[in-house]
Formats: C-alpha cells, structure tokens, sequence
C-alpha cells in the first residue's frame, strides 16, 4: 500500500491543531491505516474530485528529491504570476534553502504526465508572521526558476463579506490524500463568529473563516494549507484567501480560518516589486 508521509508541519501550525491532528502529524503515516485514530468527522473534506482545468493556478508545494509527486507533495499554492506562487507562511517556515522547495502544476492529477515540476529559486515570509497571534499573516511567496504555464489566479483587493467561496487541494478527505485534488464549497464565518469559535486566537486584521458552523462537514484540512479560497466573479475566479489552520477539520463549531489576501495584497505587491516581476 502507498504511503504518503506529512514532510512539514509548521510550528505554528501544530500548535493551534488539536491532539488528534498532532497524534496524526505525528505518526505520519498512510491516511487510511489511521482513519479510526482521527476526529476529522467527515469526509479538502466533504468535497469531489476537481475537474481538469477548474483551477489552472493550483499547485502543490513538495520537497525536491526523490518519489512521486503525490509523495512529495505536502501544501497547496496558487500561481499569481508566471514565475511566482502564493502559498502560507508555516509550509515553508523551517526551510533553509529554496532548494528544498518544487512546485508541481499543469494538473489536477499527481500522477498525470501532465504535471510539471519547477524548481524554487527563492522565498519570501511574511516579516508580520504569527504577529500579532500565532498565525497571523500566514502567508510566503516563491520565486520559480522558471515560468510555469498556468493561467494566474488574481488577489482580492477589498476584505469583505462572501457569498460564495470554495477552497481546493490535495489534502486529507478524512480517509486518504487523493491523487486527484478535491474542491468544496464552504459557507463565509464573520469575524464575530470565528472570534468566538476561537476567543483569543483570531487576528480579524489578516485571517478569514469559513465552514458550516452548525452542521460541520465541509472544509480544508491537513496537506491543503497554503492552498486557495476563491470567490467567482462572473466567469473568473479571485483569489480571497490561503488555507492556514483550524481545530480538527470539518468539526460543527470550529471552521476553518484562512489568510485573508485583501489585508496583505500590498505587501505582497511589494516583494514581487523587489524580485522584479510584473503582478
Ligand atoms: C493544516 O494543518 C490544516 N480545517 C489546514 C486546514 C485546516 C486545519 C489544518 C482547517 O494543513
């Protein structure tokens, strides 16, 4: 049976997940040799397959060297530029090098002849992360060696209240990490209702949530972080926010929170300017 081992848990990450989800990290074992140890109630969790093309900008963060993709793979990431990705601070924390970083794109699919691998050539972390709480501003932005040939995703601008948003990745669907990325719709959570699911833990200024708070059931969950939260505008797809961090995944009570883009789309305007790219 393959086996599919968890590379990186940030810190910080680990420090805001729950028993279970730390036992899990821990272990780091096949999803499904440990399904009845886990508390991620239901089945990117209560979703479906993602069809090729739905999110072109997606793509997996994985460790350089040797395995497949889908073993290599550990966070998600949009593409925001030809040459830069969007991904959260506390996937990439404990890197040393760029070097240890590639970028899969081009598919839906890990195991497609379709995906492209391009090495990361540089790194940047957010200077405000875990500022002013534990994963504040958890956001990173990665400099590719080379242009990938993906359609970009653009930022969201303005913070505000969403009807629709979907989040997507290869992450766990509470019985494996699929080979095929998995998309779902999530309900918007105020400010007010995440502060009070997680008193003292929310940083309204950069973090959005989302779940269905009364019934559970739906959300992101481990090996999708870094990964988007879109809202559609007309035919197109903005991107609103980053899988960050949540207790458990998919709990009734507890969403999911995501870095809100709205709130650092300048400074990440900044960095790109630094590395010369045009956004
Ligand atoms: C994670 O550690 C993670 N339920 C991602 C999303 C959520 C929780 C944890 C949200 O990658």
């Amino acid at each position: 049976m393959k086996r599919k081992h968890l590379i990186r848990l940030g810190a910080g990450a680990g420090a805001v997940l729950g028993a279970a989800a730390l036992a899990w990290a821990g272990t780091a074992a096949n999803a499904q040799d440990n399904s009845a140890d886990n508390d991620f109630g239901a089945q990117v969790i209560g979703g479906q397959p993602a069809e090729e093309g739905q999110y072109p900008w997606l793509v997996g963060l994985g460790s350089a060297g040797e395995g497949t993709p889908w073993e290599r793979q550990f966070c998600g990431g949009s593409v925001i530029s030809e040459t830069v990705v969007l991904t959260a601070a506390h996937c990439v924390e404990g890197t040393e090098d760029a070097a240890e970083l590639v970028v899969f794109s081009g598919s839906v699919d890990l195991e497609s002849d379709a995906i492209v691998e391009t090495a990361v050539s540089d790194f940047h972390i957010a200077a405000d992360y875990n500022d002013p709480v534990a994963m504040a501003n958890d956001w990173a932005l990665l400099l590719l060696s080379e242009p990938v040939d993906v359609e970009p995703i653009a930022l969201s601008a303005e913070p505000e209240e969403f009807d629709a948003l979907e989040t997507a990745g290869w992450g766990n669907t509470g019985e494996e990490y699929p080979v095929v990325a998995e998309w779902v719709e999530v309900p918007f959570v105020s400010d007010a209702d995440c502060e009070a699911a997680y008193p003292g833990e929310v940083d309204a200024a950069s973090m959005l949530c989302a779940g269905d708070l009364a019934n559970g059931g739906v959300d992101s969950c481990q090996g999708d972080s870094g990964g988007p939260i879109m809202t559609p505008a007309g035919d197109e797809q903005i991107l609103v926010g980053i899988v960050s961090w949540g207790y458990g995944c998919a709990e009734a009570g507890n969403p999911g929170v995501y870095g809100e883009v709205a709130d650092f789309d300048e400074d990440i305007a900044a960095v790109l300017d630094e590395w010369g790219v045009l956004a």
